[in-house]
């Protein structure tokens, strides 16, 4: 029997598990639920996520949330038919999927967050982006792309010379933001450059960011 996500196709937490599905060749089922009537927020999916956000994810009995824990949960389990985007085989470079996605979680995410909301997400409930969040946040971003830049530079690939669970992680967020005006910051670091075009033309990245229209 397959797995179920709880969850919706433009929301990218929700997208970093179905990546992880896609890339493993997983089959599952996408249950949508509903922010408009205030789904996520009933009883049945607090049940599966008691934060009352998405993604919810079952299998069998077991319900998670928490979209990079479930990641490296479907990644372990499918590792055997899909390969092995955690290493974990290898402690040190196990080490450095673990250390990328701590970066991905601590330093990108909170600086590229905050763009994404104020661009993609606040128009839709009629507030007016706040540009001075967008700078300040942008400002920060520059900062941990360098970081990345000289990273890359070295290695293909966030965690080594082989594409990983930490490279996979950024997709959600950098799929938007590159429809933004503010895509030059990526473009003009050209390792970063190239492997946002190798990590975003895997035929799994595509067909997720698919159903991810990346309009305000
Ligand atoms: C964050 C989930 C989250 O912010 C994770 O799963 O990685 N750390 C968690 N979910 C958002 C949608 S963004 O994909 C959500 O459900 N927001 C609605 C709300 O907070 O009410």
């Amino acid at each position: 029997m397959g797995v179920k996500v709880y969850g919706a196709t433009m929301s990218t937490c929700t997208a970093r598990v179905l990546l992880c599905l896609e890339e493993m060749g997983a089959e599952y089922e996408l249950v949508p639920i509903d922010f408009s009537t205030g789904e996520h927020k009933q009883p049945a999916h607090l049940a599966r996520n008691p934060f009352g956000q998405v993604p919810a994810f079952e299998d069998g009995a077991l319900i998670l949330y928490e979209s990079r824990a479930i990641a490296r949960y479907i990644l372990r389990k499918y590792k055997s038919s899909g390969g092995d985007l955690l290493k974990e085989g290898s402690l040190e470079e196990s080490a450095m999927v673990d250390l990328w996605l701590e970066v991905e979680s601590q330093q990108f995410n909170p600086a590229i967050g905050p763009i994404f909301y104020q661009i993609f997400i606040f128009p839709r409930f009629g507030n007016v982006p706040d540009q001075a969040v967008i700078d300040t946040n942008l400002e920060k971003l520059c900062k941990v792309l360098d970081v990345y830049e000289a990273r890359l530079s070295k290695t293909k690939y966030l965690a080594g010379d082989f594409f990983s669970l930490a490279d996979l992680s950024h997709v959600p967020l950098l799929h938007y933001f590159m429809a933004t005006p503010h895509a030059s910051v990526v473009n003009s670091r050209p390792h970063v450059k190239a492997w946002w075009e190798g990590v975003s033309s895997r035929p799994a990245c595509k067909k997720v960011t698919a159903a991810m229209p990346a309009s305000a």
